[in-house]
C-alpha cells in the first residue's frame, strides 16, 4: 500500500460581510489576511464554503474538460514524485513534494486558489489556517457549518455531514487518473468513490496525533532551509523543508514508481505536514481491505480541509523566514524546477513572473499576509 504522505504598510478595512482585509496604498490592491479558523465569523465561514462549492460548478479556465476546483486537484496529482531523474516516465510531473520547491510551489498554488475563489465569489476571500496545536481547532473546523465531520464507518467512511457531504460534493479526480500508469502498484487502493472519505486518527494499527508545539519549535529552529540531496531522505537537522514536510525518520523507505512508500507498518512520529494529512484521511478498513482517505492521497485537495492545512504550512514557512531571513536553497544544482530561479511547473502560464521560488519568498508580493506569524 502506498501513501502520498507519509506587506507593505496597509490600511485596515473591515466590514460585516467580508471581515477585515487591508489595502496596500502603493498598489491599491487588497491585501488578503489569512486568519486562524478560530477567528472566522459565521459569515466568513459561509463565504469560504460557498466559494469552494462554486468552484465545483465553474469550468476551469485552464482546461475545459474539468471544473475549476478539480483543476487544482489535477495539478496536485501531477505534483507528487520522489525522483527527479529521467527514465521513470515522470518528466511531466511537477516538482512540489519531496524537494525544496515544496514550500514555494504550494505558496503559488494557494495564491492561485485564492484568485479562483475571488473569480467565483467576487470577494477577496483569504484561506483560513488550521493551527494544529490549538486544541479547539479540530472542533471548529470539522463542523456541519464548515468542513463537515469525520467519515461514517457504517457508510464506507463517507463524509455525511456538512456542506461537502456525500452527494453534494462530487469527487472526480482520483489517483487512478490518466497518469495511473505511474502509480500501478498492485496494492495501491486509490479509493475511487465519488465522495469524500475521512478516518480521523485511523491509520492502520497506529495511533496518530497532530504535531505538538515542541515539534513546531524544533522545526522552526532548524537554521538551514534545505540541503543535498534535496529530497525526502535529507537529514532534517540540515533541512527545515524536510522537517516541515514531514519525511523525518523515513530513511530506508523506497521510492517506488516515483512514489515514496511511506510509513509501512507503524507511524513514525514528528511528521508535521504529512501527519496532518494522515490524521484526517486515515487508512480505513473497508470490505475486507483498506481504503485510503482522500487526504492521504496525491489528490488530497479533493478534501477542502487541504487548503486550511496548507495555509498553516505556508504560515510556518513565513515564521521560519522571520527568524532566519528570506533565504532559499538550492540556487543551482537541485532537482529541475526547484532551484531558486527555476520556473515551477505548471505555473509557467503566470505572466507576472511569480512562479519561481525567488519570486515568492516574500508573501506580500502576492498581496496576502497572516494575522499572526509565530
Ligand atoms: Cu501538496
Amino acid at each position: 500500500m502506498t501513501y502520498r504522505y507519509g506587506i507593505a504598510i496597509a490600511i485596515a478595512v473591515c466590514s460585516l460581510v467580508i471581515g477585515c482585509s487591508t489595502t496596500d496604498p502603493a498598489t491599491e490592491q487588497t491585501v488578503r489576511v489569512r486568519k486562524n479558523v478560530l477567528a472566522l465569523s459565521a459569515q466568513e465561514k459561509a463565504d469560504f464554503v460557498s466559494a469552494l462549492k462554486k468552484l465545483k460548478a465553474t469550468p476551469s479556465p485552464y482546461d475545459a474538460s474539468m471544473n475549476y476546483y478539480d483543476q487544482f486537484v489535477y495539478w496536485h496529482l501531477k505534483a507528487f514524485y520522489c525522483t527527479s531523474g529521467s527514465g521513470h516516465g515522470l518528466e511531466g510531473m511537477y516538482p512540489a513534494h519531496m524537494n525544496p520547491a515544496f514550500l514555494p510551489w504550494h505558496r503559488v498554488y494557494l495564491d492561485l486558489f485564492e484568485q479562483a475563489l475571488k473569480e467565483v465569489s467576487g470577494k477577496d476571500i483569504a484561506i483560513p489556517y488550521w493551527d494544529w496545536i490549538d486544541p479547539s481547532s479540530v472542533g471548529t473546523i470539522f463542523t456541519p457549518d464548515f468542513m463537515g465531520g469525520d467519515g461514517d464507518p457504517t457508510q464506507g467512511y463517507a463524509v455525511t455531514t456538512g456542506p461537502f457531504q456525500k452527494d453534494s460534493f462530487v469527487v472526480r479526480i482520483f489517483d487512478t487518473g490518466d497518469i495511473d500508469s505511474l502509480f500501478d502498484d498492485a496494492d495501491n487502493n486509490p479509493n475511487p468513490v465519488p465522495y469524500l472519505v475521512r478516518g480521523f486518527t485511523i491509520f492502520k494499527d497506529s495511533t496518530v496525533v497532530l504535531p505538538s508545539a515542541a515539534e513546531i519549535e524544533n522545526t522552526l529552529g532548524i537554521a538551514t532551509y534545505d540541503s543535498a540531496p534535496w529530497d525526502s531522505s535529507v537529514d532534517t537537522a540540515i533541512s527545515f523543508r524536510n522537517s516541515l514536510e514531514g519525511w523525518r525518520g523515513t530513511a530506508g523507505e523506497e521510492c517506488d514508481d516515483g512514489i515514496m512508500d511511506v510509513i509501512p507498518t507503524a507511524l513514525r512520529r514528528s511528521q508535521m505536514h504529512n501527519v496532518v494529512h494522515i490524521w484526517v484521511g486515515g487508512v480505513i478498513p473497508y470490505n475486507g481491505g483498506l481504503i485510503a482517505g482522500n487526504m492521504t492521497q496525491s489528490t488530497s485537495p479533493n478534501d477542502p480541509c487541504f487548503w486550511i492545512h496548507h495555509a498553516n504550512i505556508d504560515r510556518l514557512w513565513s515564521a521560519w523566514m522571520k527568524r532566519h531571513g528570506k533565504t532559499y536553497a538550492p540556487t543551482t544544482g537541485g532537482p529541475h524546477g526547484s532551484n531558486l530561479n527555476d520556473v515551477m511547473e505548471p505555473f509557467s502560464f503566470k505572466s507576472n513572473g511569480k512562479n519561481t521560488p525567488a519570486s515568492v519568498l516574500d508573501e506580500s508580493v502576492l498581496n496576502y499576509r497572516y494575522d499572526v506569524v509565530p
